[in-house]
């Protein structure tokens, strides 16, 4: 039997990005329920009691926390092209870089002095970032990986928000053009833009009005 596949998210998180990209290159059909984050759902407290953070993905009974984790239980738990190498080292590389987006590029800081340094280190990270990128297409070679759907996840659906919000400018359109070839290549990748998902609007009671509890079938664009 095939157990069903659910994904506990909300609207615009690079977190929930993750997930649903390692479901798509996977082939994976799954439901997307919409937690409402100032009203979070019983089922969202029961499987990550811990963080109370999206996203959760439910694989039958099983529940999964936590991004990176997520993306390769779905490299497992599927068939489909593989997410990370099965050589040793090259998934120690992937996971060196997808923990380096997470600890170097969160692209978060207040006012002052420290926003003077963050934008100076993240300037840096992200030079070294365009030095591993300079001579291949993604950070595992031909193919889009662990690191790069933390990386691109952060960079390309996260940083310009997160600029806008703090008010820095880190990366300009003009500056550093392997990690905008990288990101480009990545968002016109085919399997990204094909899924079969649907979703439910997740609410702690009972549906709000004017919703419906069931599934309703959604066309995929864009992934959220
Ligand atoms: N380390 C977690 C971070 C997840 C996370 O921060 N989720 C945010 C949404 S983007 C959240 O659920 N925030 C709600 C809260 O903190 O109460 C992961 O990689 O999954």
């Amino acid at each position: 039997m095939v157990e069903p596949v659910k994904l506990i998210g909300g609207f615009g998180s690079p977190f929930v990005h993750r997930a649903e990209v390692a479901l798509r290159l996977k082939g994976v059909p799954y439901e997307l329920i919409l937690e409402d984050m100032t009203n979070k759902s019983e089922l969202l407290l029961k499987h990550n009691p811990v963080h109370k953070k999206v996203h959760v993905l439910l694989h039958g009974d099983k529940a999964v926390c936590e991004s990176l984790l997520i993306v390769e239980y779905v490299d497992e738990a599927f068939d489909g092209p593989p997410i990370l190498s099965t050589d040793p080292h090259e998934r120690s590389e992937a996971r060196f870089w997808s923990k380096f987006f997470v600890g170097k590029l969160a692209l978060w800081t207040e006012e002052g002095e420290d926003q003077k340094v963050f934008v100076m280190d993240a300037k840096e990270n992200l030079a070294l970032v365009e030095a591993q990128l300079s001579q291949k297409r993604f950070f595992g070679g031909a193919t889009i990986g662990l690191a790069d759907i933390a990386g691109v996840s952060l960079l390309s659906r996260w940083a310009s928000v997160m600029q806008g919000v703090a008010g820095v400018s880190v990366m300009t359109d003009d500056e550093y053009a392997a990690i905008h070839r990288w990101m480009e290549d990545y968002n016109a990748d085919e399997a990204l833009r094909s899924a079969c998902r649907t979703e439910t609007i997740s609410s702690p009671t009972s549906p709000r009005s004017g919703e419906s509890a069931s599934p309703r079938p959604s066309p995929c664009y864009p992934i959220i």
